[in-house]
């Protein structure tokens, strides 16, 4: 989807000038995500919709929609990932120890989780309204070795974290760990699952070390495009089980993504802009 364009000018001398622009997903804004049939559209903007008539009567869904932003609160929160003049999106810097991560004022989240759970397609997918800020996916797990710094404007910065598990313990301990620990700048912490494959071993290894550390954090499930209806709500059950009885400072709305698809997206976006202060929602809720 690399657009090119190519600008020649043969007078005095040739100048080739070499544009490059990356096109922007067609389900980016929540404008065109609105213009779907209204099915389509709900599932994208409260993926939770979908599922919840699946639901047995017995379960609290209530859980579930603590966070419910209206569509005028998305739309405001939207503005902010839009790349100005006066509000710079970029990709700021990468460190491979704490003590190489920049001194930032602005409030901050970050994202963690396995190797592949897909931490760097969600932040691609957040930035979709400003895709020349590149953020690298691989399909190698491990491949995220650093904090990777994205500066939205002056309103808040995103951090990539390294994933753990399969081969990386070692960048666990030595960076997300002292990280969480001392980050003084950071409100939200975003520990991803894998909502296809359900809570692992790893995951439930750096949920007690969220508790330990006492930050706030939200469970966002992701991949939710990848399986059925069914696995997708046991595995969720069994999460939103684990937080209920094995967490205290757990958000206890777990959130529901595809970087594939953008469910979700939109939403996650008015989350973060509102717990960095960035907006301030018209309707209630809670955080
Ligand atoms: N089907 C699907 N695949 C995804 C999704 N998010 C990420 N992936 C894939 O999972 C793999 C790992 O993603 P990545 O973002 O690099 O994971 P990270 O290691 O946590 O940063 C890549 O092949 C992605 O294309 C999603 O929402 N749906
Ligand atoms: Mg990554």
């Amino acid at each position: 989807m690399l657009c090119v364009q190519l600008c020649l000018w043969l007078q005095p001398g040739t100048r080739v000038c070499a544009v490059t622009r990356q096109s922007i997903h067609k389900l980016a804004s929540l404008q065109k995500a609105t213009a779907l049939p209204q099915k389509k559209m709900q599932s994208l903007l409260y993926p939770f919709s979908k599922l919840q008539g699946y639901l047995d009567r017995s379960v609290d869904k209530s859980q579930f929609q603590l966070f419910h932003p209206s569509l005028e609160d998305m739309l405001e929160a939207e503005k902010l990932f839009c790349s100005s003049p006066s509000h710079k999106i970029d990709y700021y810097i990468s460190a491979e120890r704490m003590d190489h991560a920049p001194a930032l004022k602005q409030p901050e989240v970050c994202f963690i989780g396995r190797s592949n759970v897909g931490k760097s397609s969600l932040i691609k997918a957040l930035f979709s309204l400003t895709p020349e800020v590149e953020v690298k996916v691989s399909k190698t797990p491990g491949h995220t070795k650093k904090m990777n710094f994205f500066r939205v404007g002056k309103a808040f910065t995103i951090v990539d974290m390294p994933g753990y598990g399969h081969n990386a313990p070692k960048d666990f301990v030595d960076m997300v760990e002292p990280y969480l620990y001392t980050r003084k700048n950071l409100v939200r912490t975003f520990l991803l699952v894998d909502g296809s494959v359900g809570l692992q071993k790893a995951d439930l290894i750096a949920l007690e070390m969220c508790e330990e550390i006492k930050c706030p954090y939200v469970m966002v499930v992701t991949k939710i495009d990848k399986c059925g209806h069914g696995t997708l709500l046991t595995n969720l059950i069994s999460l939103q089980d684990v937080v209920k009885t094995q967490t205290t400072n757990c958000f206890p709305q777990p959130f529901l993504i595809s970087s594939l698809n953008f469910g979700g997206v939109y939403f996650l976006r008015c989350f973060i802009a509102h717990v960095t202060g960035s907006i301030r929602l018209k309707d209630t809720c809670q955080s």
